[in-house]
């Protein structure tokens, strides 16, 4: 089903993510940054984590379906503290199979996983001694998922990390952002929510689950300099490996910088970023959104991503009974098959040295600010690593008559498809100055090919 009223307000909900958190700063000059961000870098593509007792309503409440995110249907119902709270009696997702879930990030070629241990309404989805309304204690299941996941990524060698709401929590009568149950934020005593509740579940979450690589913060309200050093100093000081999204406060930076929800620049990026994704037009599950990115999309926007130097954190949101939807693990499934063949491309790799083929900006066309409007180009993004440079070229964009090399000093010494097991050498001609690769005949991949040029230097010369 497509939901074009849901993308809406799920557009509308975008607008505001930047105000929050968008084009951040990341913290770079500490010494242990270049220590932590190693793995980050070499990463590229991870999966988020969206799951909590909003799946139980699904985007449903009282028979009537309530607008926007999965995860805001408490807020945007409104659902008052006292209703919410009883999700809580029936949520047993005995499906949930961490092992299932690990094995699929693998075999999608994912190298991280972040989870939302206590989302915006202030469910802690583990075993927190801190408050009761977690969901060993809370509920029938009786088991703690996160411990479990923290487990089997641990034996499959994948990073894992959790996503914690630091500020919003719509269960506290102190947390920020549920002003319908417990009146306006700034009446409210902010700093006793933080350390009542907020910094000792991040205290509980980097003690208990072996080494965390990511703290992601999020919705950074009232979150002023002094409470996100509080923070930084906490997640330093128990696990200094540890990351830290862009999200934490608007003055203390994290590790790297936290794009928009869905938002890629158009261009690079000097700093280290990532861009939190969605797969359909939630991050928590929604019975009615089926509008699932295709692998095609999905490769086309892993790729673009690293071409600009960044990371594609990609979402998927378990349903009530912990599993993650059919659809989506298929998707994920047929990237994870690209990935094998051209992760070369992906991980540890470095962004474009050129950076024409990302688009450019309207002469003509303005956006309702005045501004030019970007015009993205999608016929290929162009990744790099030591001596080679992977040209993926893109769904119909498959020049049978050669792709185009864009110049560069450099000696070219062979080029071959990384798909191709033998690395067969491919014919490079000169036509008019210009170097050509001639492609095989036939495109290997209608979804997308990467093409590895191989150069006498460790470095191109432009
Ligand atoms: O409000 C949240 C939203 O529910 C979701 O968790 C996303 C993920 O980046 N972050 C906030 C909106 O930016």
């Amino acid at each position: 089903m497509r939901l074009t009223p849901l993308i809406g307000l799920f557009c509308a909900s975008l607008l505001l993510a930047p105000l929050v958190h968008a084009e951040t700063k990341a913290e770079t000059s500490d010494q242990g940054h270049e220590k932590r961000i190693a793995w980050f870098r070499e990463a590229k593509f991870g999966m988020f984590i969206h799951w909590g007792l909003y799946s139980i309503p699904a985007g449903e409440w009282q028979g009537k379906q309530v607008l926007g995110l999965g995860e805001w249907i408490m807020h945007n119902a409104p659902v008052p503290v006292k209703d919410y709270v009883k999700l809580a009696d029936q949520f047993n997702p005995t499906q949930f199979d961490a092992e299932k879930i690990v094995q699929l990030a693998v075999d999608s070629g994912m190298k991280y996983i972040v989870i939302t241990s206590k989302h915006h309404d202030g469910f802690a989805m583990y075993h927190s001694s801190v408050s009761k309304y977690n969901i060993y204690d809370a509920t029938p299941f009786k088991r703690d998922p996160l411990k479990e996941l923290a487990d089997a990524c641990a034996k499959h060698g994948i990073k894992f990390g959790f996503y914690y709401s630091q500020s919003q929590d719509w269960h506290e009568p102190n947390g920020a952002g549920n002003t319908a149950d417990f009146g306006p934020d700034e009446k409210k005593d902010f700093d006793r929510y933080l350390t009542e509740k907020s910094e000792p579940q991040v205290k509980e979450l980097l003690t208990h689950y072996g080494p965390v690589c990511l703290m992601w913060f999020d919705t950074p309200f009232m979150m002023t300099e002094e409470r996100g050093s509080r923070f930084m100093r906490l997640v330093r000081s128990v696990q200094p490996n540890c990351l830290i999204d862009g999200r934490l406060s608007k003055e203390v930076h994290g590790d790297y910088v936290s794009t928009g929800d869905n938002v890629v620049p158009n261009k690079s990026m000097t700093e280290d970023w990532e861009v939190p994704a969605t797969t359909n037009n939630t991050w928590g599950f929604r019975k009615d959104d089926t509008d699932w990115k295709s692998p095609g999309e999905i490769v086309f926007k892993l790729v673009d991503v690293a071409s600009k130097g960044g990371n594609y954190l990609l979402n998927v949101g378990p349903t009530s009974a912990g599993v993650i939807p059919e659809h989506i693990q298929e998707n994920l499934l047929t990237v994870g098959k690209w990935l094998k063949l051209n992760g070369d491309a992906i991980y540890g790799a470095t962004k474009s040295p050129f950076g024409d083929e990302f688009g450019e900006y309207s002469a003509s066309i303005k956006d309702h600010a005045g501004k030019p409007i970007f015009l993205p180009r999608t016929d290929w993004r162009c990744t790099t690593s030591k001596g080679k440079l992977f040209f993926t070229l893109f769904r119909k964009y498959y020049p049978r008559d050669g792709f185009e090399i864009p110049a560069f000093k450099t000696k070219v010494t062979q080029a071959y498809m990384l798909s191709d097991p033998e690395h067969t050498p491919l014919k490079i001609v000169v036509r008019d100055g210009v170097r050509c690769v001639q492609l095989p005949r036939s495109n290997p991949d209608p979804m997308a090919v990467t093409l590895c040029v191989e150069l006498a230097d460790d470095k191109v010369q432009l």
